[in-house]
């Protein structure tokens, strides 16, 4: 089997894994740090854990983890993440099951819905979460999980006093300062822009401040559908080589998430460009974006998309392949659709806590 080949079988197994597994399956699969029997996540394994990443251009890389009794996969050098190593919330320098739960949590909250997962966090509905409210959220993710294995037990013990992580940086030293709404939010956002900055970084594993067209490209199809995702990685590898070797900077790869992250915006906006002047070419494109979003595409982004996405010919835009292969990604908060195919033991906390609140009615 050749090393595409390869590639493309693990990456269609780890997008199953990630889609349909429940999290501790997913933990286990993603988790590379493995001590003894206790297995701990990297930042980049957390990153790997939730968005499909294909392997990056010119890099030895085949597959993004493994199953328990198998060696680690080879991933390339990353960079310790200061924001994420606040989720190690029991001070053992390692991120364990239990942490990764909460990662995950907070990270399953679509940015248009903080204000309702705080209040729910908030129980006594005074506007702000204190520490044992918190504690009750982590508590209730705990019992969620199924059968705790040994690879899923805490790695050393520590004392319930001492604060560590996220509970100082949200409660304080002393774990008596409370959380208000707006610090949260703040969270949720800061936490969603380092997701961005460790997935650019795994495609610019050689520090070139820039990845190439293809992996940007990559980056784009790897959300699609299972049965659809061959075609993309089709057409991803038959990209002109002038095409493949542009290079995206972060700035323009966050400006193009920031424009993805309203795609449902993006795609009534288009909708409307199309049903009005029957087409929707490179420069609708690019100022329907800008005038209605204030981003600015770069020319080549532009462009990259348009060999994605357009009809035969080349200058339409299909905004229905678009809309369909990039309204699943984590990008848009977790769309609806795609939640209701998961499995139950993949729902989200809040998933849960939602049904619980309309079925008894409080
Ligand atoms: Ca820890």
């Amino acid at each position: 089997m050749s090393l595409d080949q390869r590639r493309r079988l693990f990456f269609k197994y780890e997008k199953r894994i990630r889609e349909l597994s429940p999290p501790e399956k997913v933990f286990e699969y993603f988790a590379s740090q493995r001590d003894g029997k206790v297995f701990t996540m990297t930042a980049g394994d957390m990153m790997r854990s939730v968005v499909p990443v294909f392997p990056p251009e010119g890099s030895e890389v085949v597959r993004a983890g493994s199953l328990p009794g198998e060696p680690s996969p080879r991933v390339t050098n990353e960079e310790a993440s200061a924001f994420i190593r606040q989720f190690d919330t029991d001070g053992d320098d390692r991120i364990n099951f239990d942490e990764y739960l909460l990662f995950q949590t907070l990270l399953s909250i679509p940015l248009t819905d903080v204000e309702v997962a705080f209040r729910i966090i908030d129980r006594d509905g005074s506007g702000a979460v204190c520490r044992d409210e918190f504690a009750q959220l982590l508590d209730a993710l705990h019992s969620q999980a199924a059968r705790p294995s040994v690879s899923l037990r805490k790695s050393a013990a520590t004392t319930e006093s001492d604060l560590h992580g996220l509970m100082v940086v949200f409660f304080g030293k002393d774990g008596r300062k409370s959380l208000s709404l707006a610090a949260f939010r703040q969270f949720i956002c800061d936490l969603r822009e380092e997701l961005l900055r460790l997935e650019f970084d795994y495609y610019d594993w050689k520090h070139q401040g820039s990845i190439s067209g293809r992996d940007f490209a990559h980056s784009v199809v790897s959300c699609a559908r299972l049965k659809h995702v061959d075609q993309y990685l089709d057409k991803v590898e038959a990209m002109p080589s002038e095409l493949a070797a542009q290079r995206v900077s972060y700035a323009d790869f966050k400006q193009f998430r920031d424009m993805w992250r309203q795609l449902h915006l993006l795609s009534v906006a288009l909708e409307f460009q199309l049903n009005t002047s029957g087409r929707v070419g490179r420069q609708e494109l690019a100022w329907t974006v800008q005038h209605v979003m204030g981003i600015k595409l770069a020319p080549n982004m532009v462009d990259i998309l348009f060999f994605l996405f357009a009809d035969q010919g080349g200058d339409k835009l299909n905004v229905n392949y678009m809309y369909e292969v990039m309204n699943r990604h984590y990008t848009t908060g977790l769309n609806v659709a795609y939640r209701f195919n998961k499995p139950p033991a993949a729902k989200t906390y809040f998933d849960c806590l939602r049904e619980c609140k309309a079925k008894t009615g409080a």
